[in-house]
């Protein structure tokens, strides 16, 4: 979300799907409909959405502002259940600070352990701890039991990450971005000794030495000097919003871009990304990496119109700030399996891209038409693998298909 500095709105010209059937094709991305999921309910800044791993299908919406709600079952209903209110806090000051992630523990119905990853102020940082629910009340958080697992300096206000999510490993992922402010200036990105430009992967169920949670044994920099152990994968300048596919375990990272560039990348271990030096597949303005692999982007759409002849990836629209979203693997819309669903922040444009590889893209197009919607802070998943597309007009959508044209007689 956000992080592009000032910037002019331009309009998206280019946003053609690139549909070309052939002999072994693969299926085109649908055109969807939206439509509110909670018809009776606004929210302020919605970021997050997450279904509790509990069986007892609640599902849990974050507010920027430091809130979570319990969403009714009752789509019509207006009753939300506050989980949780840390807003005195104040952690939200400016666009990307706030109450930015959560997580539930694979094994919450056992032990009652959630995540958040929050901003904090005097001293700018996020902080990243664990919370309880209360053994009272299955619908309230213990505000006595939070224990910090991390704290992380930011030197600036803006590029905070926020994505906190555990792998079918077990191991707790969280993205973090560069610390801002533009062209990342402390060179965190490709710095193996900073957390910021990076995603991290930790265990939070054992300890390491003095650290409040554990080294995964297998993480890629361990015993690489100078390098923080966390480190999953880096080079990355903010990574808003990520997702495991759910089949096959694949990470998706948005990673929004600076001046030209928007990009989605997936994740491999100890993977190099290529920001400050990179932005897409570009050169950018630091030359002493020059050097080292980069790993190139899935896909990278230009800000505007007029970079689209120098970009290495199909035909698409323009937009400035990429919001990553999932790979659906739900029921309800058997033309999206296997579509990796994103949309631009400002323009509100949404995209579907299927990769059979990984690496490039079979086809990707605009899958809700037109874009009236903005702007599309995040998406969430529940617990069957249903979309939601989170915005900052207060709306929760879901994805339908589109109303069958009338017949004219
Ligand atoms: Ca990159």
């Amino acid at each position: 979300m956000y992080s592009h500095g000032i910037r002019v709105l331009f309009v998206a010209l280019c946003c053609v799907s690139v549909n070309v059937p052939s002999a072994g094709a693969a299926p085109s991305v649908p055109t969807l409909a939206l439509k509110p999921a909670w018809t009776h309910i606004k929210f302020k800044r919605p970021l997050w959405l997450e279904e509790s791993p509990d069986g007892t299908g609640r599902i849990f919406m974050v507010e920027q502002a430091g809130r979570i709600l319990i969403m009714p079952k009752d789509r019509a209903a207006t009753n939300t259940v506050e989980f949780l209110d840390i807003s005195a806090r104040k952690t939200y000051r400016q666009d990307e600070e706030g109450l930015l992630g959560m997580a539930f523990h694979p094994k919450y119905k056992e032990n009652g352990r959630l995540f958040l990853f929050y901003s904090a102020h005097d001293p700018l940082r996020s902080i990243i701890s664990e919370w309880r629910v209360s053994k009272d009340n299955p619908s309230r958080v213990d505000l006595a039991s939070e224990r910090v697992l991390l704290e992380i300096p930011r030197p600036f206000w803006n590029h905070d990450g926020g994505v906190l999510m555990f792998g079918k490993d077990g191991y707790l992922y969280l993205s973090h971005g560069d610390g801002g402010q533009r062209d990342d200036p402390h060179d965190n990105g490709q710095n193996l000794g900073s957390l910021l430009g990076k995603i991290l992967r930790i265990d939070v169920d054992n300890k390491t030495g003095n650290l409040p949670y554990g080294i995964p044994k297998d993480n890629p920099f361990i015993g690489t000097a100078g390098a923080r152990p966390e480190i999953w994968a880096f080079g990355l300048r903010n990574v808003w919003r990520m997702a495991f596919d759910r089949k096959n375990g694949d990470l998706w990272a948005s990673d929004v871009g600076q001046d030209k560039w928007e990009e989605i990348n997936v994740i491999t271990k100890g993977g190099n990304y290529g920001w400050r030096v990179r932005e897409g597949f570009h050169p950018w303005k630091d030359s002493a990496h020059k050097h080292t692999r980069f790993i190139d982007p899935v896909l990278e759409y230009p800000h505007v119109p007029a970079l689209a002849k120098e970009s290495k990836s199909p035909e698409h629209g323009t937009g400035v700030s990429i919001t990553g979203g999932y790979v659906y693997r739900g029921n309800k819309l058997p033309v999206l399996q296997g579509v990796y669903v994103y949309a631009d922040y400002k323009m509100g444009t949404v995209w579907g891209l299927r990769s059979s590889n990984n690496t490039s893209v079979d086809v990707v197009g605009e899958i809700i038409k037109p874009n009236p919607i903005r702007f599309v802070a995040s998406f969430g998943e529940d617990a069957a693998g249903e979309l939601y597309m989170l915005c900052l007009d207060g709306n929760v959508y879901e994805f339908v298909m589109p109303a069958p044209k009338p017949v004219r007689n």
